[in-house]
C-alpha cells in the first residue's frame, strides 16, 4: 500500500526507444497514449533513442535536431504542469540535439536533460547502452562519440536496413545480443562503478536500448524495467515508474 500511495502522490511515466524520424518506427501510432501519459504524469522521462539521428529521414543532423525541438515543445505543451527529463541514448547523442536541448532547458525550467542517467526519488533512469558487453563509462563515452560524429546513413545502408527489418533480424538480433540477465548484471555493475548515489536506496531501474520489453525483473534487490520499442513487430509499453 505504501508503494501505491507514493505512486499516486507522484505519478511518473517513462518511454524510450521511439526512434522517431525513421521510416521503421511505429511511434507515431503511440503518440496519443504518450500524450495521455504526459497529462497524468507529474514527471515524464524520455530515456533515450527518442529520435534516431543515424536513420533519420531528414537530410542533416541540424534538420533532425530542429524537428526534435519542435516535437519536444509540442509534448511539453500537452502537460503544462509536467516536469520533463530527457536522458540521451546512443542514437540521439548528437551535438546538434544537445544544442537544442540546452536551449530548450534554458527557455523552459520544466525541462532538463542528462547525457547518461538521472535519479528521481529511488528510481534510476538510463538509456541502457551501458549494459552492452565490456562497457565502462570511458568506453560508453567513446561509443556515444561514434554516433555523434557520424553522418546520416546512406541510401544504400537504409535499403539494407529495410531488408534486415523485413527478415525480422532486429527481433532475433535483440534476443541474441541482449540476454536479459547479462544486461541487467552489467547495468548493475555500471551503477556500482558510478558510485553509491546510483545504488544506495535505489529500488527501481528503468532502461531501454535493447528493444526488449521487461516489466519488473529483480536483481540484487532492485527491479529492472524496459518499455521495449515501437519498432515493427516489437512489444512496447509506456511504463509507470515507481519513485518510492
Ligand atoms: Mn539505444
Amino acid at each position: 500500500m505504501a508503494r501505491l500511495s507514493a505512486q499516486l502522490q507522484h505519478p511518473c511515466c517513462v518511454v524510450s526507444d521511439l526512434h522517431l524520424f525513421t521510416r521503421r518506427s511505429d511511434a507515431d501510432q503511440q503518440l496519443e497514449p504518450i500524450k495521455a501519459a504526459v497529462r497524468r504524469s507529474r514527471t515524464f522521462v524520455l530515456a533515450g533513442d527518442i529520435f534516431d539521428f543515424r536513420w533519420s529521414r531528414f537530410s542533416s543532423a541540424e534538420a533532425t535536431a530542429g524537428e526534435a525541438r519542435r516535437w519536444l515543445e509540442a509534448l511539453l505543451a500537452v502537460g503544462p504542469e509536467t516536469q520533463f527529463h530527457y536522458v540521451l541514448g546512443n542514437h540521439d547523442h548528437s551535438p546538434a540535439l544537445i544544442e537544442q536541448l540546452e536551449s530548450l532547458a534554458a527557455a523552459e525550467p520544466r525541462f532538463r536533460w542528462h547525457p547518461y542517467q538521472v535519479r528521481i526519488g529511488n528510481a534510476v533512469f538510463l538509456h541502457g547502452d551501458a549494459g552492452n558487453p565490456r562497457m565502462n563509462q570511458e568506453r560508453l563515452e567513446a561509443y556515444r562519440l561514434g554516433f555523434a560524429e557520424e553522418r546520416p546513413a546512406s541510401i544504400a545502408a537504409q535499403r539494407m536496413y529495410d531488408v534486415a527489418m523485413a527478415l525480422r533480424l532486429h527481433v532475433v538480433g535483440a534476443r541474441l545480443l541482449f540476454p536479459e540477465r547479462s544486461v541487467i548484471r552489467r547495468l548493475t555493475e555500471h551503477l556500482h562503478r558510478l558510485g553509491p548515489e546510483w545504488t544506495t536506496g535505489v529500488r527501481n531501474v528503468y532502461f531501454g536500448h535493447t528493444h526488449r520489453a521487461l516489466i519488473g525483473v529483480e536483481y540484487e534487490g532492485r527491479m529492472f524495467h524496459n518499455c521495449g520499442s515501437p519498432m515493427r513487430g516489437l512489444p512496447f509499453h509506456i511504463l509507470e515508474a515507481d519513485l518510492s
